[in-house]
Formats: C-alpha cells, structure tokens, sequence
C-alpha cells in the first residue's frame, strides 16, 4: 500500500469514513443536521439506502498480498476497442484524452491522467470474480471515485454514477457501447476506484486503459473499462436498454454483489 493510502477520508468537506459509521450509529438526527452530508444524502431514501449497504455483512472486500497476485490475469470481454476516436488516443499513449465528468452536479469536469495521478492514491489487491466463473488476483492503484465527488459534487437529486466506456460490443456499433452504473453509496466506498495503475504498471489496454472502475465487493461486469465519461443521473431508464449497464440490458442483475 502506499503511504497516503491509510486514511481514506473522504474528503477536505469532512465526510470520512468515520463520519459514516458515526451515521449508522448516530441514526437520521445527526444526518439532518449536517449540512456537509445532506447534499449528498438529501433524502430519507438515499439515508435508507446508505444503511443498507453498510450493513450488509463486511464493508470492505478481502485484500491480499503481493504473493497471491495472478501471473496472467485474465483479459475479458473487450481487450481492445473497436473505436476510431479510443484508437487515436491510444497511439497517443493518452497524451490528450480526458475524463468527463457531468449531468447532476454542481461543477462538471475535465481530468487527463496527470490530473488524476495529482490526486489521492488507493492501492488495493483484490480478487475480480467473473460471473463466467474465474477469479483473477491483481493489484489497482487509482483515485478512489470520492475524490471526483468532491470535486464535482453531485446535487441532491443525483442517485447514480454511469459509466460511459469506449467500446462498442456489437460490430463497431457506436450505440451498443459497453456502459455500467453504481449508487453513490457504492461510489464513496473506500475501495471504489478509478484505476490507472495495474500489477504496478501503467493500466494495459487489454484491461481498460487508460482508466477502468474497480468495485470491488461486485462482480467483474460491474467494473468498466476504458471509462472515458461519468455522468451523475438520477434514474438510468433512459440510457441504453435502460437497465443501468450494458450487461444489465441483457439480463444480469444490476446489483451484482459478491
Ligand atoms: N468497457 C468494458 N468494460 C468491461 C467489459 C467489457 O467488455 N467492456 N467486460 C466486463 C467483464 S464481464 C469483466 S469480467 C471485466 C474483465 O476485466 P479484465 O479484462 O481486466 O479481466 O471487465 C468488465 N468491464
Ligand atoms: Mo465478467
């Protein structure tokens, strides 16, 4: 782990992880009387749902050491996109892509990949389950998503992160580009990171370069690759089939928790 990595606060606003223990703890008094939290949390429903998952069994996902990490983990699903505009980035080593960050918040954004290795690290080695039935142990080093929450902050109204990749699944199909989404109580979690780094180098395309999402207490169809905007929603019914993720669309379930 790196030296920063140890306190994951979640930011200069003040909402640490502690903070939301103390919540779970302190019940919805202490959350209606702080302002920091009531413009993420606003509603009695997103308190609800903030409970929910922290009290659904371990908050963090298993981490491993470096002597369990995979020779060759596995490259699934995309390894390399079939899109003109990724392409040229690529043979660009990324030089001048940028992250878009928009929809339900107060200060959209831009961030290249200087920006983002500028900001707080995580390193994390976990285990990605497929649900085809593998199982890969790799080591991501990227900014944990809280810290563009901070930045961008969502407004009241936003319930959801979508994740909107660079690959097209069908044919070269722009319409069918692989997409996913999370709650923003899954967002703020100390391991949800956005991953730049992998098993100590830079993140190869095979894996989602130049930057994928890890999730880590879900299952691999949760984790985007080439991640190129996220957009804060709050509701997905009108983005692709409308069922939060381009597996989701097929049939999986959104919730896909380990
Ligand atoms: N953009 C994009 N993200 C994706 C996929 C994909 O095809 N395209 N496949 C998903 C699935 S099913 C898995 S298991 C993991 C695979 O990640 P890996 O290639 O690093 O093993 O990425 C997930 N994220
Ligand atoms: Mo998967």
């Amino acid at each position: 782990m790196d030296g920063d990595d140890e306190a994951v606060a979640l930011g200069r606003r003040g909402l640490t992880i502690a903070a939301l223990g103390s919540l779970l703890v302190g019940g919805c008094d202490r959350v209606a009387g702080n302002p920091t939290v009531q413009g993420w949390l606003g509603s009695a429903s997103r308190l609800s749902l903030l409970i929910q998952h922290w009290l659904a069994g371990d908050a963090l996902a298993r981490e491993y050491s470096e002597a369990d990490i995979t020779g060759s983990f596995k490259g699934n699903g995309t390894v390399d996109p079939d899109d003109d505009d990724y392409q040229a980035h690529a043979a660009n080593g990324f030089a001048e892509w940028k992250l878009q960050v928009d929809g339900l918040v107060a200060r959209p954004g831009q961030y290249s990949l200087a920006d983002l290795r500028a900001m707080k690290a995580r390193t994390q080695i976990t285990r990605h389950d497929c649900v085809e039935g593998w199982s890969c142990i790799g080591k991501w080093k990227g900014v944990p998503l809280a810290e563009i929450l901070e930045r961008v902050e969502p407004k009241a109204a936003a319930r959801f992160a979508v994740f909107h990749c660079a690959d097209p699944m069908e044919n070269g199909n722009p319409a069918t580009k692989y997409y996913e989404s999370i709650d923003l109580i899954e967002a703020v979690h100390p391991q949800t990171i956005l991953a730049y780094e992998m098993n100590d180098a830079v993140l190869p395309v095979a894996h989602g370069a130049p930057l994928r999402l890890r999730v880590e207490r879900q299952l691999g169809y949760k984790m985007a690759k080439y991640v190129m905007r996220i957009e804060f929603v709050e509701d997905f019914r009108s983005i692709g089939g409308g069922r939060g993720g381009y597996w989701e669309d097929q049939g999986y379930a959104w919730y896909a928790g380990i």
